[in-house]
């Protein structure tokens, strides 16, 4: 089964959708993995950004995620990579659809509250930058068989 890196940033966090946020991942039937609340350094915070190097908004969005605590985790699902995409919405909140995350909740392309991994590759690159393999949880969820067939 696939797993994604999510992370709700600290507007989210400040803002108190937090719970929100996991509920909407919890109610789709996805899996948790692993949780940490933290703040995070410079040298963490532009390891999942690489890909924006050398982008004019990199030093303020660095900033912006070093400035206060975040909550970091693993999910799991089948396809949840591609889902939790589309449940964030696109990453300006203003042409994010209602009823997604950044449509119902953000207004600022700057303060989006939450990070999803893009793909594959990056999910997997991303979750071991902020978990040790041991910290991901094990586990089955009793109510599995009444989401997948
Ligand atoms: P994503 O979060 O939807 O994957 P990315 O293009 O990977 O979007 O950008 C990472 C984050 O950088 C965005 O969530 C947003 O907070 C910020 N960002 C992206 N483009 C801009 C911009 O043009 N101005 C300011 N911040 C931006
Ligand atoms: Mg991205």
């Amino acid at each position: 089964m696939e797993r994604t890196f999510v992370a709700i940033k600290p507007d989210g966090v400040q803002r108190g959708v937090m719970g929100k946020v996991i509920s909407r991942f919890e109610e789709k039937g996805f899996k948790l993995v692993a949780m940490k609340f933290m703040k995070v350094s410079n040298d963490l915070a532009e390891k999942p950004y690489g890909e924006h190097k050398g982008k004019p908004f990199l030093s303020g969005l660095v900033s912006f995620i070093t400035s206060g605590p975040v909550l970091v985790m693993v999910w799991e699902g089948n396809g949840i990579i591609d889902t939790i995409r589309k449940m964030m919405g696109k990453t300006n909140p203003k042409d994010a659809e209602v009823g997604t995350i950044r449509g119902d909740l953000a207004i600022d392309i700057g303060r989006n509250i939450v990070h999803g991994s893009d793909g594959l590759e990056s999910a997997k690159r991303e979750i071991s930058i902020f978990f040790k393999e041991e910290e991901l949880v094990n586990w089955e969820p009793t109510i599995h068989r009444w989401i997948y067939e």
